[in-house]
């Protein structure tokens, strides 16, 4: 067996990547991460050293190294921790939470920390029965109580921006699923970078074309701990189905995966989908007479009217 080389100093490299035609050792792969982000930062147009990012944190790897690559980028950054009471018997969330901690106070960094049951009075398992008579995942009650808090969080604690740690994997899953389905809104809606309107904080994703095995490499080589568990409603879904397609597709295809959402911001840039429109669109939007964020109902947005039912039982 012959080993790999890193293309940079020509030690021993520790990982390749085959649609990068790249192999390099552990220093320069951690290098290689952080001038990477800086690039995807700067084409996109992300933000600024004088700007203050709260970056969303799950205690897992993606989002631990994505806040850790922007506090050695010198970036003023703070974490977002949401506790959505999930597994109770494994403690998925009560542990994940643990792992966002640790890194914060390691780091002397703030973190923000929401706990779903103490802030609505219910876990997120708890909502989910509400809202769907137990009948189905918790995971679009998930997203939209995840959604509501970090945009409010970010707005009301004054962040610029709010940084989530989508990898390439996350994003290509998430553009094939709204391809099968021709999802025009929300294809309109996918971006790396969304810009603040109307209530709304602007979000940014600076992993969005790292892969999960390069941004796991990195958590790993950085030796940064974090929840390995997955979020146990996370199996059998939709999502997990498509990485496992694109997953073969790269497998055969080195680079399929990054083709497949350059091509899509390219078709963006050539006035396909374009982002635009949505933000036209959305300039309808009410404030929720119970919380204030911006919604499209007219009356209470999804997330309150969520709550009421949950309190009338
Ligand atoms: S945390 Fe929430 Fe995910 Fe768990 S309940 Fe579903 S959406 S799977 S990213
Ligand atoms: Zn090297
Ligand atoms: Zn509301």
């Amino acid at each position: 067996m012959t080993t790999m080389i890193c293309n940079t100093c020509g030690q021993k490299a520790v990982i390749r990547m085959r649609q990068h035609r790249l192999a390099l050792c552990k220093d320069h792969y951690l290098e290689w991460i952080i001038d990477q982000t800086q690039r995807f930062i700067e084409k996109y147009d992300m933000f600024n050293r004088r700007e203050q990012v709260l970056v969303a944190v799950s205690g897992g790897k993606d989002s631990l190294a994505l806040w850790d690559v922007l506090w050695r980028l010198s970036y003023p950054t703070a974490g977002m921790y949401i506790h959505l009471g999930i597994a109770r018997e494994t403690e998925y969330s009560d542990l994940s939470e643990q792992y966002a901690r640790e890194f914060a106070a390691e780091r002397g960094l703030p973190l923000h920390i929401v706990n779903v049951e103490e802030e609505f009075g219910q876990t997120i398992p708890e909502l989910a029965q509400v809202s769907r008579r137990g009948r189905s995942k918790p995971c679009a009650v998930c997203g939209l109580v995840k959604r509501h808090t970090m945009n409010r969080t970010a707005r009301e604690l004054g962040f610029d921006v709010l940084a989530t740690a989508h990898n390439l994997d996350d994003e290509a899953a998430f553009l094939f699923g709204n391809v099968l389905g021709w999802n025009i809104r929300q294809l309109r809606r996918q971006a790396p970078y969304l810009p603040e309107k109307d209530g709304f904080a602007r979000k940014v994703k600076p992993f969005c074309r790292f892969t999960e095995r390069e941004t796991a490499a990195y958590a790993l080589l950085r030796g940064i701990e974090y929840i390995e568990d997955e979020c146990p409603h996370a199996v059998g879904s939709k999502q997990i189905e498509y990485k496992n397609l694109l997953n073969q597709l790269e497998e055969a295809q080195p680079g399929a995966k990054l083709r497949f959402m350059l091509g899509f911001l390219q078709a963006r840039e050539d006035g396909f989908f374009p982002l635009e429109e949505i933000v036209e669109e959305d300039l309808d939007l009410q404030p929720c007479p119970s919380c204030g964020q911006p919604t499209t109902t007219g009356g209470l947005c999804s997330l309150c009217r969520l709550l009421e039912n949950a309190r009338a039982g």
